[in-house]
């Protein structure tokens, strides 16, 4: 049979386009049929092989094997590749089972700190403050030497502040939210009411210590402003804060940068002041720290002590939201455990 292999060769070809042709299932089984089932044509050059001589008959046999062999494999490929055409037309792309139950959503919330931070700063715009910021990597100048601290003062130790190399060499992370105060007078005149809300770097850890805490300092500078506002300030933040009837005091206290200087706290949240082991038997929990701005503090941003007096005060976040919560264990709010966190 001369011309054989050349015949199978077409068929083969023709056999492919006919399947890449088909745009069912039934055109596929019929381009089968023509050419490679059982009585396609392939097969039947197959069972006219026995007139053939020996050498051809190997020949002949082995082409046309190959051509069936690589035609059943396209058409199975074609055949998985058409029915899935059609479950997704019949089904859509994604398999959906209705009768699963559904994915509920899990919405997150701020973090406690971040909360107790909102509500302070709250307090203090409804008392007509104004929020400001500024860096966490400041000079030695704002953390330090403009709010009168001296040069040997036990917080300038390495032990206590975070010291950064550079090229100037005096670059701290800073210990208080303080240096905002002395950005903002520097570069306004009172009348001054602003907090300084942020982050606040210390070497220190333990339950009640982290060395990344935050703070909520306020300032208010303008003529003739008396302890006396400040203490009416303070205690109506607490007032707004931990509800109406919370017993307060002032106690005298000393920072380098107020003169007085006084330390506020509040009846135990725990004991209600019969004594525990959260207020160390005083009855009393600390709450703050505050004073009139000392005169020296005035000369270093350019303002006449003789015309302008002003208060300040700080709080740590950590320690309002622990009390809030009942938490003894500061290191908790930055475990990111969820199973803490969902409970706020
Ligand atoms: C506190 C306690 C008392 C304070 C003072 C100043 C400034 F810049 F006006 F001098 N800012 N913050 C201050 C005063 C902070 O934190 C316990």
């Amino acid at each position: 049979m001369p011309g054989t292999p050349e015949r199978i060769e077409r068929l083969r070809s023709e056999g492919l386009a006919a399947l890449a042709a088909a745009r069912n299932e039934s055109e596929l089984l019929d381009a089968k049929g023509r050419y490679f089932g059982k009585k396609g044509a392939i097969s039947e050059i197959l069972k006219g092989i026995g007139a053939l001589s020996a050498e051809e008959r190997k020949a002949v046999g082995a082409e046309a094997n190959r051509a069936r062999a690589e035609l059943e494999s396209v058409f199975d490929e074609r055949l998985a590749a058409i029915r899935e055409q059609e479950r997704i037309s019949r089904e859509g792309v994604e398999r959906l089972d209705v009768t699963l139950p559904g994915r509920r959503e899990a919405p997150g919330h701020r973090h406690p700190i971040s909360q107790t931070m909102a509500d302070i700063i709250s307090v203090f715009r409804r008392l007509g403050f104004s929020v400001q910021g500024g860096p966490d990597v400041e000079k030695d100048y704002y953390n330090f030497e403009a709010l009168n601290f001296p040069p040997e003062h036990p917080a300038r130790d390495m032990q206590d502040t975070f010291y950064i190399e550079s090229e100037a060499g005096d670059l701290v992370l800073r210990t208080h939210t303080s240096p905002i105060q002395i950005r903002t007078m520097e570069k306004t005149r009172p009348p001054v009411r602003i907090i300084a809300p942020g982050a606040v770097y210390r070497s220190d850890s333990d339950i009640t210590h982290s060395p990344m805490f935050h703070q909520v300092e306020g300032l208010a500078v303008d003529t003739g402003i008396t302890m006396g506002d400040l203490k009416g300030l303070l205690t109506e933040f607490c007032r707004m804060t931990f509800g109406p009837g919370k017993p307060l005091r002032f106690r005298p206290s000393y920072f380098p940068f107020t003169e007085p200087s006084a330390e506020v706290d509040i009846q135990c949240v725990i004991c209600l002041g019969r004594g525990c082991r959260v207020c160390k038997d005083s009855g009393w929990l600390e709450i703050l720290g505050a004073g009139m701005v000392d005169p020296s503090v005035f000369g270093f941003v350019g303002y006449d002590p003789e015309e302008y007096s002003g208060f300040a005060f700080g709080m740590g976040v950590e320690r309002i939201a622990m009390l809030r919560h009942g938490i003894s264990d500061i290191r908790l709010f930055f475990e990111n455990d969820i199973r803490f966190l969902s409970q706020f």
